[in-house]
């Protein structure tokens, strides 16, 4: 297994629209292992295949505190959402930054699953509005993207601030050895 590198906001990749997987076979599999390695890591609860620039509907989850719930579904599918959530959300790509956003509460979904069969599962609170997170990533959207102009602006220039200062500090770094 591999540890993948996360793009960060505003990482002009992560607007890439994804495309369905056409056969989910050993390269694909991997993919998978690698993505809940570096989801694991991080550590988050969601990571979208967009996110380590593959350009392929693939998504990992897992929302349990014991992390032995692994989710992983190919090309999923919302097929029906009901109810509303308002929930804190944060992001691999866009860290440090947690903003509520408005989402379905309850969704049914179709995916295949890691094995390349066809499943149904119904989703709520947590993990529902994880899945929608994820497969907003897949169509190039972010969850800052609900936020006002104004502030997706503070926060670009938040993160970028951090970027050149931790690019910066690593130059340091290399000078002093
Ligand atoms: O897609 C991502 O960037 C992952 C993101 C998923 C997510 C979090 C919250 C609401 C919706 C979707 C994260 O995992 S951010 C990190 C996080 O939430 C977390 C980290 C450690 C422990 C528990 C949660
Ligand atoms: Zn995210």
């Amino acid at each position: 297994m591999a540890k993948l590198n996360i793009l960060h906001f505003p990482d002009t990749r992560l607007r890439n629209k994804a495309k369905p997987v056409a056969q989910v076979d050993g390269a694909v599999r991997k993919l998978i292992d690698d993505m809940f390695e570096t989801m694991y890591d991080a550590p988050g609860i969601g990571l979208a295949a967009t996110q380590v620039n593959v350009d392929r509907r693939v998504i990992v989850i897992d929302v349990s505190e014991e992390h032995d719930a692994p989710l992983a579904l190919v090309n999923p599918e919302i097929v029906a959402r009901d109810g509303e959530e308002e929930m804190d959300e944060g992001c691999l790509s866009v860290p440090g930054i947690y903003e509520k956003v408005q989402r379905a509460d309850h969704i049914r979904l179709r995916a295949l699953d890691r094995d390349g069969n066809p499943l149904e599962m119904e989703a709520q609170g947590l993990l529902a509005v994880c899945i929608q997170h994820e497969i907003d990533h897949l169509d190039g959207k972010l969850f800052i993207d609900y936020l006002s102009n104004l502030k997706r602006q503070r926060i670009k220039k938040k993160l970028q601030k951090e970027s050149r200062q931790e690019r910066r500090d690593a130059e340091d770094d290399r000078r002093a050895i």
